[in-house]
């Protein structure tokens, strides 16, 4: 009901009589009430008054579920959703639900997560209010070894998703940090379920730093938000949207061939440090050499001393280019 008053008072432009509001929705004015009190505590500025109705006066920074629902242009992904305030990981509880038969597409958005993931068991700051914290949960008829190709799938979607909403043209680290300025402004961490040869569930785990001014000191140097910059506030619901559109058709194209062969061109142009020389770092020792971009199958092709190609897979090594973070 939330998300119809939402739409009806968009769609008015001005005011819309309760008795309206009634009438489309079939509810008493009790219940409008209700519902117009309980937007407004969600943070939408709606202007009550005597013989005209309600207004929407303002919406501000709103990532509920009542605004998801009405800004989602989607097909498919974030069609079945879940909003939270508060949860320990977004990718843990879309594999909770997954375990519990949640379909393909679920996505799940909490404005707090209280044991955010990183990869590798680091953690991931994810404080309240100012970021999307968001997991979208697949089940690929794919074998599992196509599933970290996923993480650089939901990059291409996060930058393009950016770019649309803020005008800002992000760099890809790869595999799987955002980055503007040189400094960190999202991470993705793809987790599966796998039975045998085949995948049972892929959670893929989108935490991107949107109206956060302020970071913890351990990472204030690695990391930036899309406020900063670019010094406004940025609405993340529609931010949500764009990702999610921009990866459905990604993920589209990506399923024609079941390789970045239709999208590797594309990813090679927002790749940081392409063409240039990048250090990887591995635990059996590391190595310099140019980066000539991905594969079809998304490892890091790394021109070494000697001219010998190596490939650099995802989850094994990082890469940093050889003057700061990115
Ligand atoms: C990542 O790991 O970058 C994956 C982050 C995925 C987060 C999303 S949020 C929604 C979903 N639910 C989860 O629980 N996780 C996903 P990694 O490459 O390992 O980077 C982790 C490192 O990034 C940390 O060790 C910090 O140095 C740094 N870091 C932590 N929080 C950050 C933040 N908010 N912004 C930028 N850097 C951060």
């Amino acid at each position: 009901m939330k998300t119809e008053i939402l739409t009806y008072m968009r769609e008015a432009g001005g005011y819309v009589s309760g008795q309206e509001l009634c009438g489309r929705l079939g509810v008493s004015r009790t219940a409008v009430w209700k519902a117009i009190q309980q937007l407004k505590e969600e943070g939408y500025e709606i202007e009550a008054v005597r013989n005209r109705g309600y207004r929407l006066a303002g919406s501000g920074d709103v990532l509920s579920e009542a605004e998801l629902r009405g800004v989602l242009k989607t097909e498919w992904a974030g069609q079945e959703l879940v909003c939270l305030s508060q949860v320990d990981s977004t990718n843990n509880e879309a594999r909770r639900l997954a375990e519990q038969g949640a379909p393909h597409g679920t996505l799940v958005v909490a404005e707090r997560q209280t044991a955010g993931k990183g990869r590798r068991g680091r953690s991931w700051s994810a404080p309240s209010g100012a970021g999307i914290w968001m997991s979208l949960l697949l089940r690929p008829e794919f074998t599992p070894g196509h599933a970290s190709m996923l993480t650089l799938v939901a990059a291409m979607a996060v930058e393009a998703g950016i770019r649309e909403q803020t005008g800002l043209g992000c760099m890809i680290k790869w595999p799987n940090d955002i980055v503007l300025d040189g400094k960190k402004v999202c991470g993705i961490l793809t987790e599966m379920s796998t039975e045998e040869d085949a995948i049972r569930y892929v959670a893929v785990g989108i935490g991107i730093n949107v109206n956060i001014t302020e970071f913890p000191e351990e990472i204030g140097g690695v990391a930036t938000s899309l406020a900063i910059a670019s010094g406004r506030e940025v609405l993340r619901a529609p931010l949500v949207d764009a990702v999610l559109r921009a990866w459905e058709g990604y993920y589209a194209l990506f399923g024609e061939t079941r390789s970045l062969g239709l999208l590797k061109d594309s990813y090679n142009e927002c790749l940081a440090n392409c063409g240039r020389e990048v250090r990887v770092l591995s635990p059996g020792g590391g190595y310099s050499g140019i980066s000539h971009g991905i594969n079809d199958a998304g490892e890091l092709l790394v021109e070494a001393d000697g001219g010998e190609i190596r490939r650099v897979m995802s989850g094994e090594v990082s890469v940093r280019g050889i003057y700061g973070y990115v």
